[in-house]
């Protein structure tokens, strides 16, 4: 009988699997990778070395997600700030483990909405923002926007486990595509911010955001209401962040400030409008539509 190459063993779990959620079945799998057998390069055939280089990065086995990246292990080791009800079923792909908002830091933002306010999370990812506006602020309605389709997949199951499904329309689509036919209260914006590598940027610039830069983006954003929240990185150029104010005439007012989960900064907020707070505050859509058709003015 042929012994079993261990390496084959491990190449043939990384292949068949994908990034998506797996069975609890798995959870006893182990993993031993031919640096740990010690099997020195030169005896493991090149066609062998060819397709160990193609795995691309260390993978790490965790029993409800399957195999994930070792740089994503350490979102995961995080989950519970990320999502306080993870156990439930909490679903998420890579982008959304490093993307996600910490539950903490969503529930701050949530908290600039009023009652019975419109709120559009316009690159909603798997959703850690939208379920807290919609589960935080009491009759809030929220439109959760992604282009990607799996995401919207994993937002929608998310949404579930918080109770709080009805209360949000998810919609697959390009935001930019979307935007001149949206109307909102507040928009929140958490763009892409080029994955994780976006800490060794010394000055985060506008330009640098994904899939537009920072100031498309916003002018985008800002035809659908002044009312404004921006995620932003930790390391953001915050003059031009404050920039994007005067591109409104009057300029519209301005807030910024870091965002902690227990102390440590994971990144900056940026508000804009009738959010910020000490103005004279947010005015829902409905009286708003309301006002104007009394000829009065919107937000006096
Ligand atoms: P991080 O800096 O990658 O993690 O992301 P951490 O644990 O603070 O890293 P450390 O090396 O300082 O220990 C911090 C937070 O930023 C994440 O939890 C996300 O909320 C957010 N975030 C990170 N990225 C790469 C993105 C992104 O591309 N888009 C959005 N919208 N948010 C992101
Ligand atoms: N705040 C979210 C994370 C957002 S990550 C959370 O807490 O879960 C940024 C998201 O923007 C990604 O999911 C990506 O798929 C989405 N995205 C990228 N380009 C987009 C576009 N043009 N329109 C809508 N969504 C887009």
């Amino acid at each position: 009988m042929q012994p079993i190459d261990i390496a084959d063993v491990e190449l043939a779990v990384l292949e068949t699997s994908e990034l998506t959620t797996f069975p609890c079945s798995v959870q006893n799998l182990r993993r031993t990778s031919a640096e740990k057998t010690k099997t020195p390069p030169s005896l493991l055939n090149p066609k062998k070395q060819k397709r160990r280089k193609k795995q691309g990065p260390c993978r790490k086995l965790i029993p409800e997600q399957g195999l994930i990246t070792t740089d994503i292990a350490k979102y995961w080791r995080q989950r519970y700030s990320l999502f306080s009800r993870y156990d439930d079923g909490i679903q998420m792909d890579e982008e959304g483990w490093f993307s996600a908002t910490p539950e903490e830091i969503a529930a701050t933002h949530a908290a600039r909405a009023s009652s019975g306010t419109i709120v559009i999370d316009c690159f909603s990812g798997v959703g850690g923002n939208a379920i807290q506006f919609a589960l935080r602020i009491r009759g809030c309605h929220v439109v959760a926007i992604d282009i990607d389709p799996q995401k919207i997949g994993y937002a929608i199951n998310n949404a579930k486990i918080y109770g709080v499904e009805d209360n949000i329309d998810f919609i697959v689509g390009d935001f930019f595509q979307l935007a001149p036919f949206l109307k909102a209260d507040v928009v929140f914006l958490s763009p892409p911010w080029g994955g994780p590598s976006y800490k060794k940027i010394q000055n985060f610039t506008l330009d640098l955001f994904k899939p537009r830069d920072g100031y498309s983006i916003f002018q985008v954003a800002q035809k659908i209401t002044p009312n404004i929240i921006m995620f932003l990185p930790r390391n953001v150029d915050i003059n031009q962040v404050e920039e994007l104010s005067w591109l409104s005439s009057p300029p519209l007012n301005f807030e910024i400030e870091e965002s902690h989960v227990q102390g440590y900064t994971k990144g900056i907020t940026a508000y804009f409008g009738y959010i910020v707070s000490g103005s004279p505050g947010l005015s829902k859509l409905s009286e708003v539509v309301t006002s104007q058709e009394f000829g009065a003015s919107p937000h006096g």
